[in-house]
């Protein structure tokens, strides 16, 4: 490594490990690793997965790489001996932010897993050139700016394999970049990532704001472009068309280089849909397949065959419905097919709420997935519950043995190895490092439960990571932390079925107990992080309330030296492995049955955090692992909500009325001091929607919140007790292994 290392920095540089700076020697070490990579052989396999997603948010590569790769202790002594430090060089790269939040994350997780579980499966997505946008914290608001993260040497190589993608009126060339991505085990995949050779950053004007017809220009600008106009929209449109028919022909043409039978195409292929974006990859399939000559009644049936389906939320405005005029602008040559699998189902069933097309003449594209796809899988037990019993009822009673759970995961490599090497190290001196390769051995740990030096070492670890988040979130935003407070954290994105604004009025209430003189017997730290979707108003204007809060609590010398609330700018995965193992108290406090299954609390619990949530999601199986004495649970349970919607029986005006503890927390919102700091239109605006409708149902829940958080703060103080159940909880976590994960997926769904 350092023969190589040092010939690089000459030939780049004319430098070597001594005179470089750390920027100069990530390059070369990033180069390096990925000479490393390459040489590794790729997996094999009879019948080849892709892993097709509009996002994969991968995070920074190059210490996951090196620990992936075994290199990682080896790079970072040699660095030392030279007078850098790994963590220093890693800073000069770029997070390629190519996902939103816990879908992408997920995707991400998954290629670690199915690359060291030895399968041949590799990701499918797009290359945004400015990712997601960067999310500016700047007079108590967000302002979006541009996130470019490409530079000229990166993980991105050029494969040189060209397609040319069809639309109504002209076609793009589609270039496809790849990503190794090394198993922890010896082989490797890759995630492949589309692009446009036209698309011009010098578009892009005001923040994120750019010419949304101009395609060619602009296809792989942004993710998820602001889809508040048509032009927005049908600019996804276009952008997922391109991502699946270049996937479409790279699998076809893998195929045959494979030996496969395209005649058979699912003997060679699983295609896993993650969500509905990829969802045209099965009308452009049958399409390229009748193109060669197969039958329509032959090539819906491979194709049937060989793609699946995983659906990963029940809200309404995520479930996609396409205008046919936006397919017959767009994609002309999909029309018949879709046209012709519409009539297909309706040959099935004629219940219009399985319909394909409806009487507005829109797509719904999770209907084509779940008709023309082998498998249907929610995410976790509740949420597959639920697609059973209501969101999906009419299609699991035409098609029972499609439907199935797979209960999410996260990569212990990423979210325990790299972000936590303390505890790592630590539960390696207990247990010895079988856990690495399998998380079940976790479990050992319960043999500790009572030795009193392993809870309070498990104190003193989490106080050190308490204090590498302060020096980070003190170098880079310039907040200071008490590293003896605790650390209450709730990152995710910004959404109100999410319920920020429930932990807000939280500080609202610790507050004004401050300011009563109910001093809290230990100082609290609320850290939030979180982007909101830039035409999401409402979502805004809870980050400009948590800023204002911030603020005035901030500025009262009388409330803090016991209360702070901060929120983190630019919320990303960098950031999430700083926060993570530094959090005491994990918020997962979404309102029961809309969370579909959450990944952050699986993240926190394997820090040794205590959840803090509702009975929601993969909550729900974290309280049946760690027994209901060791995670706080809160809230109407999923089937009350459900009930109070069906029967539109919510009112939260009625609780607001009926309440003055509720009332005197809200009101605060637009309290006068509240009103100097802030913007009156946006923080009225917020009070009114809670006020007088409150969709995801805050004040049903609030009372019940707070008590359970103040039950909470107590227990902290006795700290075994508290270290024992962090302890339970990490050994326990081994079932969120994406390992786990994805060898179910592999047994029940892709049979590779
Ligand atoms: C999500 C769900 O909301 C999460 O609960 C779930 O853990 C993940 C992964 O299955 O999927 N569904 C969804 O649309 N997103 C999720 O995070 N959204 C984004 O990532 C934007």
């Amino acid at each position: 490594m350092e023969q190589r290392l040092q010939s690089i920095l000459n030939k780049h540089y004319g430098k070597n490990l001594d005179t470089a700076t750390d920027q100069q020697v990530y390059t070369a070490l990033m180069l390096y690793t990925k000479e490393q990579l390459a040489a590794m052989p790729r997996t094999e396999g009879k019948r080849k997965l892709y892993y097709v997603s509009a996002e994969f948010l991968i995070g920074k590569l190059l210490s996951n790489n090196l620990i992936n790769l075994g290199l990682f202790d080896e790079a970072k002594e040699l660095l030392a001996k030279h007078g850098h430090e790994l963590t220093a060089v890693e800073e000069a790269e770029n997070e390629p932010s190519l996902g939103n939040g816990g879908l992408g994350r997920l995707a991400a997780c998954f290629l670690d897993s199915i690359a060291t579980l030895n399968l041949c499966g590799d990701g499918a997505g797009l290359n945004y050139h400015d990712g997601l946008f960067y999310q500016k914290l700047e007079n108590n608001k967000q302002k979006e700016e541009k996130n470019p993260w490409i530079t000229p040497e990166s993980w991105l190589t050029d494969t040189g394999v060209r397609f040319t993608v069809p639309f109504g009126g002209f076609s793009l060339r589609s270039v496809m970049y790849d990503v190794g991505v090394p198993g922890y085990n010896g082989r490797r995949n890759s995630l492949h990532l589309f692009d446009v050779e036209t698309v011009d950053e010098s578009i892009i004007g005001d923040g994120i704001s750019f010419d949304k017809s101009d395609i060619a220009r602009n296809l792989t600008l942004f993710l998820y472009p602001d889809d508040s106009d048509e032009a927005g929209r049908l600019l996804r449109v276009y952008q997922q068309y391109f991502l699946v028919s270049s996937t479409a022909q790279l699998i076809l043409k893998e195929t045959r280089e494979r030996g496969g039978s395209i005649e058979k195409l699912h003997e060679s292929v699983a295609v896993q849909i993650n969500d509905t974006h990829p969802t045209m990859i099965i009308p452009e399939l049958i399409r390229l397949l009748t193109a060669e000559g197969m039958s329509m009644d032959d090539a819906i049936r491979e194709v049937s065959l060989t793609c699946a389906y995983t659906n990963h939320t029940i809200l309404a405005e995520a479930l996609e419905k396409w205008p046919m005029d936006f397919m017959r602008k767009a994609v002309p040559q999909l029309v018949p097919i879709i046209e012709e699998l519409d009539k297909r189902a309706k040959q099935v069933s004629d219940d219009p709420r399985v319909a394909i097309l409806d009487d507005q003449d829109r797509v719904y594209m999770a209907h084509i997935d779940i008709h023309y796809g082998y498998s249907v899988n929610g995410v976790a037990a509740l949420h597959t519950e639920i697609l059973k019993e209501s969101e999906l009822r009419p299609f699991y009673e035409l098609y029972p043995e499609k439907f199935n759970n797979k209960t999410n995961g996260i990569t212990f490599r990423r979210w325990l190895l790299h972000c936590n090497q303390p505890l790592a190290a630590f539960i390696e001196s207990l247990i010895g490092p079988g856990f690495k390769k399998d998380a079940a051995e976790l479990e050992k740990l319960l043999a500790f439960q009572n030795d009193e030096e392993v809870l309070h070492q498990l104190r003193r670890i989490k106080t050190e990571n308490k204090q590498a988040l302060a020096r980070y979130l003190k170098a880079t935003q310039g907040v200071e932390l008490n590293a003896d407070s605790i650390f209450d954290i709730q990152v995710k994105r910004l959404h109100e079925y999410k319920r920020q604004q429930m932990n807000a009025l939280y500080a609202i209430y610790k507050y004004l107990e401050i300011k009563a003189g109910k001093l809290p017997a230990r100082p609290i730290t609320m850290i939030f992080g979180a982007k909101a979707a830039p035409a999401y108003t409402i979502a805004k204007d809870i980050i400009h309330l948590i800023l204002c809060l911030s603020q005035l609590i901030e500025s009262d010398p009388q409330v803090s030296p016991y209360l702070k609330v901060v929120m983190v700018e630019n919320y990303n995965v960098t950031k999430a492995e700083k926060l993570i193992p530094a959090c005491d108290i994990s918020e997962q406090i979404s309102l029961a049955s809309k969370e579909a299954s959450g990944t952050g609390n699986m993240k926190f619990m394997l820090n040794g955090a205590l959840t803090l949530g509702t009975r929601d999601g993969a909550n729900v199986e974290i309280a049946q692992l760690v027994g209901e004495e060791n995670i706080y649970s809160f809230g109407k349970s999923s089937e009350e909500v459900i009930r109070l919607y069906d029967e539109q029986a919510y009112s939260s005006a009625a609780l607001y009325d009926g309440d003055e503890e509720i009332a005197r927390l809200v009101d605060f919102i637009i309290d006068k001091k509240m009103i100097r700091i802030g913007d009156v239109e946006s923080l009225c605006r917020l009070y009114k929607e809670i006020v007088s409708k409150d969709w995801f149902m805050t004040l049903l829940d609030v009372k019940e919140y707070i008590q359970k958080k103040e039950a909470m703060l107590a227990d902290y103080e006795d700290e075994l007790t508290w270290s024992r159940k962090t302890l339970v909880n990490i050994a326990k976590a081994g079932f969120f292994s994406s390992d786990r994960t994805i060898a179910e997926y592999n047994r029940d769904i892709w049979h590779l």
